[in-house]
């Protein structure tokens, strides 16, 4: 408890001074009026004196006149530092409108890359007139139009219900990028929803229960199993499910770097000479450059396309367009859950743009 004392010409001006230095939670424990010394009777001016306390705890947070000043200048720094972030973020975007720099600080902070986010602004900038740059409607529009443009999408897995055999895909990708989830999830929409004849195969005998994993989806779709050890095994498994109209193939996850199984999977993948669909399976919970040295090595398994999973775990969305800018692949799925079978949709560019842009935090900088 800190108690002091204060004197003033009148209690108005003296509970100011108290709540000015001890805060709004300073309690008055005493008042009453003095006179000044001085000549008996003459100028001795009238003065209250108000003895008042405040909790330790309430003083320290309080707003004294010295902590106001505290924040005021921590308030100038920090303009000034954002100040100067923005000069050297901008230094080359100078001829940027308000709305267009503040559009570009958020492709930056979605994790577009830099090179990428000034392209667009450029080409922004010299396709459109400047009052329309100041329209933040127009710049998303605009935006979303060029960046449905920068990236593909291959569809929904197509059938071949004219050719009578079975469209064989495989998901194939880094260790816990969701390949199995995601397998149960596609096969579930085929089989349920779309009523169609559905088997599934497992490469996977590495990972200790990854059998079981797939196993207990299949159970409760009922839906045949088969595990394959071999390539002639894979083939035979393949034969029998010949009157199907989709074959799944979950593979097993290895890190990109383990050479020896990429091989030994490709050696898997060729064993038919119809085709199988490749679909690489990346999870967007990962660093972008890992994502691209994933997409450079398993280049060995020729995927035609990349399955994007975990959007669920991030609320950054640039890396979408850095690998649509680096990738030859076009995209086919976005996962974006763990729940089976709900948690998977077809990439749409228009969706994966919007989320990029999202208009609601685009203009928030
Ligand atoms: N949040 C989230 N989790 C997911 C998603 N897809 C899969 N998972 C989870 O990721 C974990 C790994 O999923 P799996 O399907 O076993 O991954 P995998 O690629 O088959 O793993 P390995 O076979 O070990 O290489 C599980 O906990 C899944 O529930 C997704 O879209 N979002
Ligand atoms: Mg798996």
């Amino acid at each position: 408890m800190k108690i002091k004392k204060y004197t003033a010409p009148n209690m108005w001006q003296a509970l100011n001074q108290i709540k000015e230095e001890l805060g709004p939670e300073a309690l008055i424990l005493q008042t009453k009026d003095i006179k000044e010394k001085g000549v008996p009777g003459i100028f001795k001016k009238r003065r209250v004196e108000v003895v008042a306390a405040v909790d330790e705890e309430s003083y320290k947070v309080s707003e004294s006149p010295w902590i106001e000043d505290l924040k005021n200048q921590l308030n100038r720094i920090d303009k000034n530092i954002r100040y100067f972030y923005k000069q050297t973020k901008y230094k080359d975007l100078s001829y940027l409108t308000t709305a267009g720099q503040k559009i570009y600080a958020h492709l930056l902070q979605q994790g577009v890359k830099k090179e990428i986010a000034q392209q667009l602004m450029k080409k922004m900038s010299n396709e459109i007139n400047q009052e329309k740059i100041n329209e933040s409607t127009f710049i998303i529009d605009y935006l979303t139009a060029q960046m449905r443009g920068m990236m593909r999408t291959s569809g929904p897995i197509q059938l071949n219900l004219n050719e009578k055999h079975p469209k064989v895909v495989a998901l194939v990708g880094p260790t816990g990028v969701g390949k199995t989830t995601t397998l149960a999830k596609l096969a579930a929409q085929f089989k349920i929803y779309e009523n169609k004849k559905v088997a599934l195969i497992t490469l996977d005998t590495y990972r200790m229960g990854a059998v079981e994993q797939l196993k207990s989806y299949a159970q409760i779709m009922t839906l045949p199993l088969t595990v394959a050890l071999t390539p002639q095994e894979l083939k035979e498994a393949l034969y029998k499910y010949r009157d199907k109209d989709l074959i799944l193939i979950d593979t097993s996850g290895r890190s990109q770097f383990d050479k020896t199984h990429l091989f030994e999977l490709k050696g898997f993948l060729q064993i038919i000479k119809s085709e199988i669909e490749v679909h690489l399976l990346l999870s967007l919970n990962n660093k972008l450059v890992d994502m691209l040295e994933m997409i450079k090595r398993f280049q060995i398994l020729s995927p035609s396309s990349l399955l994007i999973t975990k959007l669920d775990e991030t609320m950054y969305y640039g890396d979408i367009l850095n690998i649509a800018a680096e990738a030859n692949e076009p995209f086919s799925y976005i996962t974006t859950g763990q729940n089976v079978p709900e948690d998977i949709e077809v990439a749409d560019v228009c969706k994966l743009s919007q989320l990029i842009l999202d208009p609601a935090n685009c203009f928030r900088i």
